[in-house]
């Protein structure tokens, strides 16, 4: 049986720097994802922190969370079959050196750190995710 799923996905401050919106939501439409909503913000190096609080061990945390708070990203709820899946292929490899043809990352990532777009990884980061940004209501129906 094949099942709908919910994911988020942030447009990162380099990929917005780079005006690659447009291209990267057009993306998201050609592969049958439904954008549920969306929205533009700049977070706080706080916010940043919470939202990457599974990394808070990591070496990159404070260079990622300055990053994250660095500029504009835009943030999106998306919907289809397989959607969590899906998006990170669509995404590429973390690192855009390994990041294959096709692939957001390969078209628009410039490292590892600055690597144009984030997205959920299972269903339970994607349900905390969704909600750090998203209320109820402000997904579309
Ligand atoms: P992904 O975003 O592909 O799920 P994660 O969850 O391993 O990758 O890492 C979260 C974010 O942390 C990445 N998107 C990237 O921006 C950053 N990151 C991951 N590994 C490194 C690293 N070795 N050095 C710097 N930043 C990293």
């Amino acid at each position: 049986m094949k099942t709908l799923q919910r994911t988020l996905t942030i447009v990162k401050p380099d990929a917005v720097r780079r005006n690659a919106v447009g291209d990267i939501i057009e993306q998201f439409e050609k592969k049958n994802f439904r954008i549920l909503a969306m929205k533009m913000l700049q977070i706080s190096k706080h916010q940043a922190e919470q939202f990457y609080a599974v990394h808070a061990s990591r070496p990159f945390f404070n260079t990622l969370t300055d990053f994250m708070s660095s500029g504009p990203i835009v943030v999106l709820a998306l919907e289809k079959e397989n959607a969590i899946a899906d998006l990170r292929t669509l995404m590429g490899a973390t690192n855009p050196a390994n990041a294959e043809e096709g692939t957001i990352r390969k078209k628009w990532a410039s490292n590892i750190e600055h690597n144009a777009i984030h997205g959920s990884d299972a269903e339970d980061t994607a349900r905390f995710e969704l909600s750090f940004f998203f209320a109820g209501y402000e997904l579309a129906k």
